[in-house]
């Protein structure tokens, strides 16, 4: 069953160790704040290396796309790098692009063969996505991929904060 395959932890995703883990990236790919600062510190400079790589051939990447790249040092074998919307009032597009997040990041580690797969919470802090809809969305979005695809073993939904936790806990607990 879809439900079981998925964990909320609270922490650090550069700690996790999983076939990828996502990054909350934005459509440079070339490294800022928040979660995306974390990753490229920890992991060092080989992810940057193919971000510029991938930038050069094709020019960065779209809001509700993904790309992956090495993982460097960190304990994850490949980072999935996304770029979220940023919230502006919901009226352009932004449910439906978070969801393309996931669902993206999900299609890229399956053509990857990646079996598992840590999200942090895409768009909650610099880009300020409502936590509450942004767990409802996410957690949509992984059930029904998981539904429709048997090769993903494990989703693990690390939030950083407490509030991400509660509102991602609370989803899972009410609606799965
Ligand atoms: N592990 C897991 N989650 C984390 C970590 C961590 N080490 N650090 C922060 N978070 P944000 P966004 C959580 O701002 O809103 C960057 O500058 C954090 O608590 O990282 O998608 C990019 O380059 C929050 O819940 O990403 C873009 O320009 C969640 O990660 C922009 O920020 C997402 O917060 C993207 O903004």
């Amino acid at each position: 069953m879809a439900y079981r395959k998925i964990r909320i932890v609270k922490g650090d995703i550069t700690k996790i160790k999983a076939d990828a883990i996502v990054n909350a990236a934005n459509s440079s790919l070339l490294g800022g704040g928040g979660v995306d600062g974390a990753i490229h510190r920890a992991g060092g400079p080989d992810i940057l290396n193919d971000c510029r790589a991938i930038v050069a051939r094709q020019g960065g990447c779209k809001t509700g796309n993904a790309v992956i790249t090495t993982a460097g040092r960190l304990p994850a074998k490949h980072v999935i790098h996304t770029v979220g919307p940023v919230w502006n009032g919901g009226d352009n597009n932004e449910v439906t692009l978070l969801a393309n997040c996931y669902r993206h990041s999900l299609e890229l580690a399956s053509r990857h063969h990646l079996a598992t797969i840590a999200f942090p919470n895409i768009s909650t802090g610099i880009y300020h996505f409502p936590k509450e809809l942004a767990a409802s969305i996410a957690m949509n979005t992984i059930v029904t991929y998981l539904e429709e695809h048997s090769d993903i073993e494990e989703v693990i939904l690390v939030c950083y904060d407490d509030e991400n936790l509660r509102y991602t806990e609370q989803y899972y607990n009410q609606h799965i």
